[in-house]
């Protein structure tokens, strides 16, 4: 029997570690769409950004997951809606050592949800840095649902991504 496909979606606002997470997960040779940043404001923070998407693949028993991430600004707005086309859900990337990528999360779960009626859950990403913010805060900021988890994680190890995907897709079917 043919596997079956997961459109699954990476959101989440600029630098909080979607680029990192399909490269952790990804067992094929990851598509990304990096550019040099050009604000100032950018550029303090990284040399390079997604400008389109990035695109992985991971194989779970015989779901073929597909991974697409967003660019994280406002400015390749455009582009998320291409990408949430026939989704069969997303994940919202907060990072824990700023703050900021809170309400950004916060907004983008609503204009998600509007993309799509899909599962969804929130990556409390760069978990092994100091955080400034506790998993029941982010809850309280995010209004989010009961049933709606929020995952810890560490994009930079393929252990902890595999394993917040595992419950995703575990949690997002039941
Ligand atoms: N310490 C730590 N750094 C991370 C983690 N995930 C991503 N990063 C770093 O955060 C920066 C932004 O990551 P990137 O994947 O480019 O973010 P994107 O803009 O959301 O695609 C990079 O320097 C990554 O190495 C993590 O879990 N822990
Ligand atoms: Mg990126």
């Amino acid at each position: 029997m043919a596997d079956q496909i997961f459109k699954l979606v990476i959101t989440g606002a600029f630098n909080t570690g979607k680029t990192t997470f399909i490269r952790s997960l990804s067992e094929t040779a990851v598509v990304d769409t990096d550019k040099a940043t050009t604000t100032a404001e950018e550029q303090r923070v990284k040399a390079s950004t997604t400008v389109a998407m990035d695109y992985g693949r991971f194989q779970l028993d015989d779901i073929r997951v597909q991974l697409f991430g967003t660019p994280g600004q406002p400015r390749f707005d455009f582009m998320r809606e291409i990408l949430a086309k026939d989704m069969n859900g997303f994940l919202v990337m907060v990072d824990l050592a700023d703050p900021s990528t809170i309400d950004a999360a916060a907004t983008l779960v609503e204009q998600f949800k509007d993309y799509q009626a899909v599962p969804y859950a929130v990556v409390a990403n760069k978990s092994d840095l100091n955080s400034s913010v506790s998993p029941t805060t982010l809850r309280e900021q995010l209004q989010l649902p009961a049933a709606i988890h929020i995952y810890l994680c560490t994009a930079t190890e393929r252990d902890s991504v595999r394993e917040v995907v595992r419950r995703f897709m575990r949690d997002a079917r039941k």
